[in-house]
């Protein structure tokens, strides 16, 4: 049996929606912007795809939802034009983020303080959590914008997005949100929060790699990162890759309809598996499981490397992962569990299972078993499990973990 439990790296492509974006390869392959049949032939189904997009997120028509090419770049452009619209050629000078937003954020705001911004790294709580009076406390006069993540690619746990805006609101500065792992995942409703730009990634929801989305509220001004031929009425240059908006579109449908059916059905698989591997001895999850992402776990084993782990998971068909694939090349600790308190021993442990809404029953007994005989396995060489051996009580649990 093969087991994919990293569906918070990517997701596979449902088959409903490679078969509505077949025909815009070589039937409907006409350049959307040219005026004959050719072209035009591929506008209901875009409009239909932005329609789709619409009603997934609850946007409204005044807003902008504008397609990217992925989550990257929906997460650039929004820091690098606020900081040419607002800190170049305007009177701010702050942008506020936090420590355990994925690399795409994080790259781009160490590279705008090389440009002369200044960057605050929010802490977050030892569950993982940005906490609201935290952000509050930062804002300042010369703050243009806060961008804090709606849930986490690591722990899967969920920020206080609607807090935070109401806070942003009040104070008269935008807030982005990185939705990637909460979008397809728990409802987002962008009515019921207040959040002026919301990025978004196809792949993460059984659609394809390569495509993703910005939306922007109320259509307010954001310099374009792509400068071009004015395509998506100027916000977003360059031609539009029909195949793959018809997919996000059907993606997006497709996930977040009856989203509580879904959400209960994964949950289910998902906490059986997490109680399941915390009858483990010295085993710690992170975050409270009812604040977190129905799919996901990071799980933390003591005495046990996160990469041999992988490596048995590996040997035995299992696709997991020790946090994010973009900083896996690297053996280093979690960033996120560090972020968090963890000692840096137990941040070389964590291993992170994200389910999906394909994951089945006789996968998660496969894996438990499987990971039950992996980690006796590990712990039996593990020199520094050996050392200490297993805490008195040897108890397990979801857990906080605390500052050292
Ligand atoms: N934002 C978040 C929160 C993510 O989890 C990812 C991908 C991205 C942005 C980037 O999306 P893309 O569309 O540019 O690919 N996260 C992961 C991960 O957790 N493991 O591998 C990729």
């Amino acid at each position: 049996m093969k087991v994919y439990l990293d569906n918070n790296a990517t997701t596979m492509v449902d088959p409903l929606v490679v078969e509505v974006m077949q025909p815009f390869f070589s039937e409907i392959y006409g350049n959307p912007n040219s005026l004959h049949k050719f072209g035009t032939a591929s506008h209901p189904a875009l409009s239909k795809a932005i329609d789709q997009m619409y009603k997934a997120l609850n946007a409204r028509d005044s807003d902008d939802i504008v397609f990217t090419s992925c989550a990257t770049e929906s997460n650039n452009w929004v820091l690098k034009s606020i900081f040419a619209d607002h800190i170049v050629s305007g009177d701010k000078n702050h942008i506020i983020t936090t420590e355990v937003e994925h690399p795409s954020v994080l790259a781009a705001c160490r590279a705008l303080e090389k440009e002369g911004a200044k960057v605050t790294y929010l802490p977050v709580n030892s569950e993982g959590v940005v906490e609201p009076h935290v952000v509050r406390s930062f804002i300042t006069d010369k703050t243009a914008l806060v961008s804090v993540m709606w849930a986490s690619n690591e722990t899967g746990m969920i920020n206080p997005i609607k807090e935070i805006g109401e806070i942003c609101k009040e104070k008269g500065v935008l807030f982005h949100s990185d939705a990637v792992q909460a979008i397809g995942k728990i409802p987002v409703d962008l009515q019921d929060v207040h959040v002026d730009f919301v990025s978004m990634s196809a792949h993460k929801f059984h659609g394809p790699k390569g495509v993703g989305a910005l939306y922007i509220r109320n259509s307010q001004p954001l310099s374009p990162l792509l400068h071009g031929g004015e395509h998506m009425g100027g916000r977003r240059s360059g031609t539009l890759n029909v195949p793959y908006i018809v997919a996000m579109g059907k993606a997006i449908e497709l996930a977040t309809t009856n989203i509580e059916e879904k959400m209960a059905s994964i949950r289910a698989k998902r906490d059986r598996l997490e109680d399941a591997l915390l009858e483990l001895s010295d085993t710690f999850v992170v975050g409270n499981r009812k604040n977190r992402t129905p799919n996901t776990i990071l799980i933390s084993i003591r005495g046990v490397e996160g990469e041999g782990m992988l490596w048995d998971l590996n040997n035995g068909q299992i696709g997991a992962s020790t946090g994010s694939a973009c900083a896996s090349e690297d053996l280093q600790a979690n960033t996120v569990m560090l972020a968090i308190g963890a000692d840096s021993e137990l941040a070389h442990t964590g291993i992170r299972l994200s389910l999906s809404r394909f994951t089945t029953d006789s996968e998660i007994d496969y894996t438990i078993a499987h990971f039950k005989k992996a980690v006796a396995r590990l712990r039996a060489i593990s020199s520094s499990f050996a050392k200490v051996g297993p805490t008195p009580g040897g108890e397990s649990k979801e857990c906080e973990l605390h500052h050292h």
